[in-house]
């Protein structure tokens, strides 16, 4: 598929963000400036549930977590990091500017003040405050399914913002190169220091040049179980269509989950080297973007629970 631009991302916060990967990757660009760069329109957009307009954990605080991986296996990521607009940019200096792969914490956050990323304001988003200032009236954190059906932050006020907590997005370029990103804040109200399966290559991301790339999105800890995006990978490898390969993957959440797989929402998006899509959930509501050309399609992906 060499000469056919394609990029797919997760929720239709996508639509937006491959608009943004588009303006790399349609004048022929490196798929991985259009990752970092598509994402990145996310991460600034306020009221979407990634980047610092999005919820806090349990305590009050934003704490994101992003990773992005090249088509030559160099890969970088960042956890818990607070006060900083985009960290699929800090990710990308991880993999370039560093002999690591994951930087977490305050390490991250200093890391990133050197590489000359400003400190944003410790502060909520009106939206993430109300939805933070109702969430303390009971205090439990429980997963929400479907959130992004409900157009609301979870336990926040029916009819804010779209409540999307991940934006992952896998393209290939006009060079055939394959490269995938993935930013969030997180699931919200969750642990002080709770890293998910988004910063974490092999789980919420996974490239590999001979066979294509994957990501993930919902439940971070049901994702990691089975080392999520890296298994739709592998199966992509052993032949699966993209589809059929996050298929098999979700069923393989489910049945892990028994009767608790009512209670989450997971979601693979996938991009075989031959330039196909696909994308399966858990749960009804999922959606996701694809561009191969400068107009985004919005669709609904397929689920195992009916
Ligand atoms: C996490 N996977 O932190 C993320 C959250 C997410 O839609 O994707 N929500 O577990």
């Amino acid at each position: 598929a060499v000469g056919k631009p394609i990029v797919i991302s997760t929720w239709d916060a996508g639509v937006n963000a491959n608009k943004g990967a588009w303006k790399i990757l349609g004048p022929g660009g490196y798929a991985l400036d259009a990752v970092e760069a598509g994402v990145m329109v996310t991460e600034a957009e306020q009221g979407c549930c990634v980047g610092l307009g999005g919820n806090p954990d349990r305590d009050g605080v934003v704490t994101l977590d992003a990773c992005i991986m090249d088509e030559k296996f160099n890969c970088g990521g960042v956890a818990a990091l607070e006060r900083i607009k985009h960290p699929i940019s800090v990710a990308r200096r991880v993999m370039e500017r560093t002999p690591h792969v994951l930087l977490v914490g305050e390490g991250a956050q200093q890391f990133a003040v050197a590489q000359g990323f400003p400190l944003e304001p410790r502060k909520l988003s009106a939206d993430a405050e109300k939805a933070y200032k109702k969430w303390l009236e009971t205090s439990q954190y429980k997963p929400v399914v479907n959130i992004e059906n409900s157009k609301s932050r979870p336990n926040g006020p029916v009819g804010g913002p779209q409540n999307h907590d991940t934006i992952a997005m896998l393209a290939m370029d006009a060079q055939g190169r394959i490269c995938g990103s993935c930013t969030t804040s997180g699931m919200a109200f969750k642990m002080r220091g709770r890293v998910g399966d988004s910063p974490l290559i092999g789980s919420g991301l996974f490239v590999d040049p001979a066979v294509g790339a994957a990501a993930a999105t919902g439940q971070g800890e049901d994702v990691v179980r089975i080392a999520g995006a890296h298994t739709v990978v592998e199966l992509m490898r052993q032949g699966r269509s993209p589809q059929a390969a996050c298929q098999e993957a979700i069923g393989r959440i489910a049945a892990i989950k028994g009767v608790k797989a009512k209670d989450i929402q997971v979601a693979f998006i996938a991009l075989n080297n031959q330039g196909q899509t696909g994308a399966y959930a858990l749960q009804k509501g999922f959606n996701f973007t694809v561009s191969t050309t400068d107009t985004p399609v919005l669709r609904d992906s397929e689920f195992l629970l009916k």
